[in-house]
This record gives structure tokens, C-alpha cells and sequence, in this order.
């Protein structure tokens, strides 16, 4: 008998149920995008800017800063948006600084948008460290806890309350961590007065860079329809040559209910390939290109565009139109017990770790540095990066999705050390955290996998019931990625490790355990992986290694920070690999792609220096024996078309 629906997306559709029913997405975070129904105007540049230095910091929420301009406060400096503050003046103190920081600015709204009251005015801010409150001309219109991600208020209501004043936005924040936030953290005070002043108090921190803070990434307003498409998720697969789009799109607005929607596809070349109609449903794509990572396929990051077009009827009969479109790629993601497949193919982590981290900017979004360190991940062979320890800028991803650079998504949960960091208040938070982390990169082709933390204590007693609710709740919102953390964790004491689908380890062999003692890696490192892959038959990512070095630092015989130093570890673990790609492991990430900023102590020299780039990204030598090795493996697989082949007579290698 004929089946109605075929296998495949009798497949997608179970996948969308899934998600459907458990992960309650529809409260979106679309990312701003101009069309004929939207408008943009970014609030990007120099915002006034005042620390509160008061001894409990608290002395802008007692005068409430927010009711009038800042500078009639007291003293404000010019802090430019999007960028830390750390680094942009000359006082330690503010380096340093712990508590709430004030930004306001007056913004010139479009007269139209207050007077038509069909008009959405929404404020959007892409992240700020770590928590956040927003007033629009003195009244509070949200807050948000948590850096990384972004958050958005409607204020149209609050600009037509007096359309003749002038638009002034205000913004605290706070980079204070606890034990609760994501990353935790805690706040010690130092009571001895022999030793310190009243007062004194010190951030601890639980990870290895800068507490960077401030507004980090693009402030702006945008406009939507007061009936408006909300939320968009899609989930692809193919079979036969066959793309299939499942998409489901959440509409909010108070015409909703009597809402039409039509969904039509488009190609490269703006030839619609496939259209469908109604708030879910599936676009199938004959002769469909697929979505390939960078260096396994000639034509790598295909992406189709999926424009919504939403109608309502309004008051007078007249038709509104909402208008969103999303950049699709199609393609699949499994995971065996050896194997990272993506489109049916084996996939191999080449790949970095990175860090948002630069001279001044610390970690401010800064489009000159994101561009810069595409073009040094191509010329390394690179086909993937972790967003350590972090999720990263949305332009960010939006890059990887057109270059083809697979992503694994990291969430902030770094250093998840201290037992009390896995109560209940911890867990809610993470929870959160990760709702909306997939929220907003669920579409992202280049997102292949979640990672949910960063070397967390998860040998502790507790963190077997934390990992394993963080990890459901993911699979939950997300039923179609896997789902990982990183550890540095014993394999026989790790107790979230039977809840993961693909091992992430660390190690920094001949650096943390037995310094200097660089013929001991080969040995240590086959343990490593026998003993993990052993116990939980699951496929490993060498998710970090690597060793620090001083640039222009020379030494042979090789010694710890010599440049030869790192080149002889980095080839070591690549011994080790080789043996163990062809078995199980699945990807070698090292640690890092380039220096960044720390805290300061006495194991650092100005910051992390294991990149293989200089923080002005120029290669050490590292750089250019994994450029030879990427490249190498890049072309034993074949899949290459003759101009991406790298003759390896053709890179330097030291
Ligand atoms: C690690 C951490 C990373 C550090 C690195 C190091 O295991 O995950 O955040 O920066 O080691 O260099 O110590």
C-alpha cells in the first residue's frame, strides 16, 4: 500500500514534535534584520559613562541616575559601544572595577515610528556583562542576568507617553559574579585592617581570562508590525537528492489568530526553489545543494534564504505585512559510537578554540578583528571552532554559517568548581541560560553541537544530576544537536560523562602534569584516550591542548615557552591523533587560536600566551605547524577540488 508520507519526513516531523511539545521556544529572539516591514537604527559609538565608586555601589539606584541625564549626576566619561570599559582609559580602578557602571545616551527616534501606533519600537541589546537594567527616560523597560546574550524591550508605549521628549536610554551594569551566575563566581572580603582598607573586597573568579565588562555587543532599535513574526525554527534533512525544510513560525500580536503566512525559498541566485503556506509546514527542495563545512566541499556554506510573509487584516480592511527572512542551510547531524557524521559524511574537528579578546577593545565586538580572524582560520586549514567559554556575537555565527565553519556552541558555564554552584538556584539559572542560547542560534547550520560547561568540579557528588538535567533540558529544546561538555575530569570519577553524546577532554600534557617532560605525551595521552573511549564507547574531541609561549622566544634543546616548546607538544599530540582519528576520535581543537587577556597572577605574563597567534594575530610558529597539518588532512580525504590543494612543499614550517 502507498504510504502518504515518506520516511523522511515522517522523520522530520516526529523531530519537530518533539520540539514542539517540549521545548517552548515561541518567545523569540530573531535576530534584527531590515526589510520592507522593519527598519533598523543602530545606537552604536560614544555613550556617556560613570562608574559607581561608592563603597557599597549602590549609590546610582539611591539617586536614582536613571530620572535624568547622567552627566547631571556627576562626572561621566565618553565610553565608546560596543567594547569593554577595562581597557579604554588610563585608571586601574577601573580596570579593576567590580559593581554597577552607567551608560545613557539621547537617541533621535523617527517621528513616524512614535506616531503610528500599528508601529513595534523595540530596544535590543546583544549583550552586556552581566546583568543588566534599561530604563527608557526614567522608566524601567527590563532587565537581564547573564552576559553573552542578548535581550529586548518594547518601548513604543513609553515614547508615545510624551512623543515631544527626547528618547534618553539608560543602561547599568553590574559584572559582579556569584556563586549563582553563569560563570560563577565570588565576592570575598578581606576584614584583617593590618592588611587592608575597610572595605576591601576582591572578585574571585573561577576561569582563565579577563572579567572584561561593559555593553559588548550592538545596541539598537528596531521596528516590527504590531502583529509580527515572532519566532522561526527550522530543522532540515534529505534523502535522494531531496531537501526538506520543516518550519514552524510563531506569530505574536493581538491579529494573530486571523493571521496568513506564505514561506518561500529562494536560492543563490534568487530563484525560488519551493513555497508552502500556514504558520508550520515543509518546503521540499528538488536537486537541493547542501550545507558543507569549509574544506569538505567545494561549494561549503550554501545557504538558501526563507522569507516569511505574514498578512493580517487591519482596522480599515487594509492588508499589513510582516516581512522576515532567515538564512537556511540544509544539512544533517549524527553522531555514532566512533564517528561525527555531518550530511552521512565523517566529519573531523580541525579546529580552534577562540576567545572575544582584544587590545582595547577586550570584548567588544569589533567587525575588523572578526574578519581578520576568518581569514587566518582559512589560511590554517581550520574547519571549526569551540565558542569557548562562551556564546559568541551573532555576526559571528552568521559568518561561520557562509564560510562553513562548524560551530560547537559553549554556553557560559565555566568553572562550575564550588559545590554550593550546584544548587538549585544554579541549576534554574542554567536552565535559562541554555533556553536561551538555543533560542537564538537554533537556525544556525554551522551549530552542530552544545556544549553546556567548561570543566566543571564534575567528580563532585552533585554534579551527576545537575549534568544530566542540564543535558536533557538541551536535548528538550533541541532534539536534533548533540549535546556535550567539556572536562578535565577523570574519566573513571566523571559523573556527567555518561549523559554527554560525544566526550570533549582537556589536557595539557608536558605543561600542567609533568612540565618539561615532553616524551611522556605520546604515552599519556594513548591512556587517556583508551581509558575514556573504554569506559563509555563514545567518539572523542581533544578539546584542548597546548602550551604557552612568549613570541620570539627560542630554545633548543626546546624549553617550556620557547617557541620550539609548543611546535614539539603540538607534534606530539598530532602523533597520537593520527593512531587514534582512524579509530575513534573525532577532533583536535588547541588551545588557543591567540593570546588573550587573564586576570593577573603569577602563572601568567600579561595574559595566556598558548595561542598560535599573537594577540595582534601574528603567527608563532605553532601557527604554521598546524597550518601544515590541517591542510595535509584536509587533502587526504579527497573531497577537495584541485585549487583548494595545498601543496605541503609549499608551507613553512619551522
Ligand atoms: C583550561 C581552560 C582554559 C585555560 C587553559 C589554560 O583547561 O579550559 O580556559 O585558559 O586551560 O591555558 O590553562
Amino acid at each position: 500500500m502507498a504510504c502518504p508520507v515518506k520516511p523522511l519526513q515522517l522523520h522530520i516531523i516526529f523531530l519537530f514534535a518533539l520540539w514542539d511539545l517540549c521545548s517552548m521556544l515561541n518567545s523569540g529572539m530573531l535576530f534584527p534584520r531590515e526589510s520592507s516591514s522593519r527598519e533598523i537604527k543602530e545606537l552604536n559609538g560614544l555613550w556617556s559613562f560613570r562608574a559607581d565608586l561608592s563603597p557599597n555601589r549602590n549609590l546610582g539606584f539611591e539617586q536614582a541616575w536613571y530620572k535624568r541625564r547622567l552627566a547631571e549626576t556627576g562626572p561621566v566619561l565618553d565610553m565608546p559601544v560596543p567594547a569593554s570599559y577595562n581597557d579604554i582609559t588610563q585608571d586601574s580602578k577601573l580596570r579593576d572595577f567590580i559593581g554597577w557602571v552607567w551608560y545613557d545616551r539621547e537617541v533621535v527616534v523617527p517621528s513616524r515610528w512614535v506616531a503610528d501606533k500599528n508601529i513595534r519600537v523595540v530596544l535590543r541589546v546583544g549583550s552586556a556583562h552581566y546583568n543588566s537594567v534599561v530604563w527608557v527616560n526614567g522608566v524601567q523597560v527590563t532587565e537581564h542576568a547573564g552576559g553573552h546574550l542578548p535581550f529586548e524591550a518594547e518601548i513604543g508605549a513609553v515614547l508615545r507617553g510624551d512623543p515631544t521628549a527626547p528618547c534618553r536610554i539608560t543602561i547599568a551594569v553590574n559584572n559582579t559574579l556569584t556563586l549563582e551566575t553563569l560563570p560563577p563566581g565570588d565576592i570575598q572580603y578581606l576584614n584583617d585592617p593590618t592588611r587592608y582598607p575597610k572595605g576591601y573586597f576582591v572578585q574571585n573568579t573561577y576561569f582563565d581570562f579577563f572579567n572584561y565588562a561593559g555593553i559588548h555587543r550592538s545596541v539598537l532599535l528596531y521596528t516590527t508590525p504590531h502583529t509580527y513574526v515572532n519566532d522561526i525554527t527550522v530543522v532540515t534533512d534529505f534523502a535522494d537528492g531531496l531537501g526538506v525544510i520543516a518550519y514552524d513560525v510563531a506569530v505574536s500580536g493581538s491579529a494573530s489568530f486571523n493571521a496568513s503566512l506564505k514561506v518561500t525559498l529562494t536560492d543563490g541566485a534568487g530563484r525560488c526553489v519551493a513555497t508552502a503556506t500556514g504558520a508550520a509546514g515543509v518546503l521540499k527542495v528538488v536537486a537541493a545543494k547542501l550545507w558543507w563545512p569549509y574544506l569538505m566541499h567545494e561549494e561549503h556554506g550554501f545557504l538558501y534564504h526563507m522569507e516569511v510573509r505574514l498578512q493580517v487584516a487591519g482596522a480599515r480592511g487594509e492588508v499589513l505585512e510582516d516581512q522576515y527572512t532567515l538564512p537556511v542551510g540544509i544539512r544533517t547531524v549524527k553522531v555514532t559510537s566512533t564517528q561525527f557524521l555531518i550530511n552521512n559524511k565523517p566529519f573531523y574537528f580541525q579546529g580552534v578554540n577562540k576567545h572575544e579578546d582584544s587590545d582595547i577593545r577586550g570584548k567588544g565586538f569589533d567587525w575588523p578583528l572578526v574578519v581578520k580572524d576568518f581569514n587566518l582560520m582559512k589560511w590554517l586549514g581550520a574547519n571549526s571552532f569551540r565558542t569557548s567559554h562562551y556564546p559568541y556575537d551573532e555576526e559571528i555565527l552568521h559568518m561561520c554559517d557562509r564560510h562553513g565553519i562548524v560551530v560547537i556552541d559553549e554556553s557560559p558555564g565555566v568553572g562550575i568548581r564550588d559545590i554550593r554552584s550546584f544548587g538549585n538556584a544554579s541549576l534554574a539559572h542554567h536552565l535559562e541560560v541554555m533556553r536561551e542560547l538555543v533560542t537564538r542560534d537554533k537556525n544556525h547550520p554551522s551549530v552542530v553541537m552544545w556544549s553546556v560547561a567548561n570543566e566543571p568540579g564534575s567528580e563532585m557528588p552533585p554534579a551527576g544530576l545537575y549534568f544530566e538535567t542540564v543535558i536533557a533540558h538541551t536535548k528538550n529544546l533541541d532534539p536534533t544537536r548533540p549535546v556535550t561538555y567539556v572536562t578535565n575530569s577523570n574519566y573513571a570519577r566523571d559523573k556527567g560523562a555518561p549523559f554527554v553524546d560525544v566526550i570533549c577532554v582537556n589536557s595539557y600534557l608536558s605543561w600542567y602534569h609533568d612540565p618539561g617532560a615532553l616524551d611522556v605525551i605520546a604515552l599519556q595521552l594513548n591512556t587517556q584516550f583508551e581509558e575514556w573511549y573504554g569506559k563509555y564507547q563514545k567518539p572523542i574531541i581533544q578539546s584542548e591542548y597546548g602550551a604557552d609561549v612568549v613570541p620570539g622566544l627560542h630554545s633548543d634543546p626546546p624549553v617550556m615557552f620557547s617557541e620550539e616548546y609548543q611546535v614539539i607538544v603540538l607534534r606530539s599530540y598530532h602523533e597520537v591523533f593520527d593512531q587514534k582519528r582512524k579509530q575513534y576520535v573525532i577532533g583536535e581543537l588547541i588551545w588557543n587560536f591567540a593570546d588573550f587577556m587573564t586576570a593577573q597572577g603569577v602563572t601568567r605574563v600579561v595574559g595566556n600566551k598558548k595561542g598560535i597567534f599573537t594577540r595582534q594575530r601574528q603567527p608563532k610558529a605553532g601557527a604554521y605547524t598546524l597550518r601544515e597539518r590541517y591542510w595535509r588532512i584536509a587533502n587526504e580525504t579527497g573531497l577537495l577540488p584541485p585549487w583548494t590543494k595545498y601543496p605541503c612543499s609549499q608551507l613553512r614550517s619551522p
